[in-house]
């Protein structure tokens, strides 16, 4: 059973709002019924909840800070946070779900679209008729993907796209893909490619430890003609697919602090009831050095998260800004992840609990959207005004 009701140390939700704490509440009751029960076992077997698509549309998951005119849920960046903190203490997996839809792609069609490709697409995304990927990262350039080799030539009134990307979450099931690639000219540009347009192909990757309940994939593209009409007309260069990224990382600052508080949820109560030397563990001074640090580490995250959500509703989080706490947030809930797993003792390894599933998840967090150390070194350069990259 899921007894989660989630730790609010500082009274953090004092500086919510009732909308905020609405969103939160709705999303907590429909993890507990819809994702707790069934999450080890998709997980288990290495299956994504496709099922879950429908639902996480109807509790406004998909873009909540996009309009609603546009398929969004017209809220604002504190209640996206907020929603990508409840799901992810259900499963990083299901949380990826929401951001790659939401942050990924319905928000650069929304941003750099035309009004039709808007129309076209959006609302279909929002309510999870359509379900979309997002593809950078290809086998040879991860963390520089300004040197991308995907491809388009100018063919009268399409474009032919050649190339192909790898670690695409949800790629094998999307009905379209927000792909970028560079033009003749070597400029990166956005398009929106169709599932069944000739020469496109999308195969799964198998084999993961971590964020086995998401499902991933590559993007190949083999002279795959896409309508100009299809090209995200409103933005050239790397900056349109980083301020997506932006974007997602933002859900992710928030999103980790969900997975740590599932952790420390369970490591408190596991460490009142289980006794060993005739008292609970949680009487030990070393179990509650990990729990105090734990919780420390949580509230220190919550207000990072809190007050970025603050900038980002002004329009002032910066880029350098969401990577630190993109960065220290999920560093933080795997570490927690690793102490919980500890005070669980065996038990912590099996899928009695979700200790083990959210620490292999938080492997993959902490890789994806820019790994730990580009996150450092954007920090770094934003700090010293010096390019450590090249
Ligand atoms: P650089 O010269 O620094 O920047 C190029 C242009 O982009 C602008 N820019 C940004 N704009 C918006 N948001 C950001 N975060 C931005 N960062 C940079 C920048 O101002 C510049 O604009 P302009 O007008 O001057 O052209 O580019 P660089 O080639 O030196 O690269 C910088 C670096 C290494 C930081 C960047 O490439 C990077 O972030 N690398 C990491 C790659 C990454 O995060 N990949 C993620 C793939 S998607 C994914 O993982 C989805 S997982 C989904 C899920 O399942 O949840
Ligand atoms: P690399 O870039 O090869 O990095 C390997 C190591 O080298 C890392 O530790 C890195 O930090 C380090 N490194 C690289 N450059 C430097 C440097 N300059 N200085 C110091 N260290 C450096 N991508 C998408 O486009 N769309 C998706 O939907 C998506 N979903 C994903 C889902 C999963 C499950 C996973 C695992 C990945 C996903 N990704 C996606 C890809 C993800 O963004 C990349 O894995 C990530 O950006 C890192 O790229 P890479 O794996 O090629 O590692």
């Amino acid at each position: 059973t899921d007894h989660y009701e989630g730790h609010d140390y500082y009274n953090i939700d004092e500086l919510l709002t009732e909308d905020h704490l609405l969103a939160r509440d709705a999303v907590r009751a429909w993890v507990k019924q819809e994702v707790s029960p069934i999450i080890e076992h998709y997980s288990n077997k290495a299956a994504c909840p496709t099922h879950l698509f429908k639902g996480l549309a109807e509790i406004g998951a998909f873009g909540p800070s996009i309009p609603a005119k546009y398929g969004g849920g017209g809220m604002d960046e504190i209640a996206y946070g907020i929603i990508m903190q409840e799901l992810e203490r259900g499963d990083s997996g299901v949380r990826s779900m929401a951001s790659v839809q939401g942050s990924l792609v319905m928000f650069p069609i929304y941003r750099f679209g035309s009004e039709e490709q808007r129309m076209k697409y959006l609302p279909k995304l929002g309510s999870g008729e359509f379900i979309g990927c997002f593809g950078l990262t290809e086998p040879d350039h991860g963390s520089d993907p300004s040197s991308m080799v995907t491809n388009i030539k100018d063919d009268g009134d399409a474009y032919i796209l050649n190339g192909a990307k790898m670690w695409i979450t949800n790629s094998p099931l999307a009905d379209i893909a927000v792909v970028w690639a560079k033009d003749e000219e070597g400029i990166i540009r956005g398009l929106i490619v169709e599932k069944d347009m000739p020469g496109f192909s999308a195969p799964e990757i198998h084999g993961k430890w971590s964020l086995r309940a998401s499902i991933t994939g590559e993007l190949v593209f083999d002279n795959v003609r896409v309508p100009k009409a299809n090209v995200l007309p409103n933005v050239k260069g790397l900056k349109g697919p980083l301020s997506c990224l932006s974007k997602a990382r933002y859900g992710i600052a928030w999103g980790a602090i969900g997975a740590a508080l599932d952790c420390y949820d369970s490591a408190l109560r596991y460490s009142k009831e289980r006794v060993q030397f005739g008292k609970p563990i949680g009487g030990f001074q070393l179990t509650q050095k990990k729990l105090a640090e734990m919780i420390t580490e949580i509230t220190k995250a919550q207000l990072l998260a809190w007050r970025l959500g603050n900038l980002a509703n002004n329009e002032k989080a910066t880029p350098a800004q969401i990577s630190m706490a993109k960065r220290n947030n999920v560093h933080m809930a795997l570490e927690i992840a690793r102490e919980a797993r500890q005070i669980h003792g065996g038990m912590g390894i099996t899928n009695e609990y979700p200790v083990m599933r959210h620490m292999m998840n938080l492997e993959t967090v902490l890789t994806y959207e820019g790994t730990h150390d580009i996150h450092l070194l954007i920090t770094g350069m934003d700090v010293t005004g010096l390019n450590a990259f090249s």
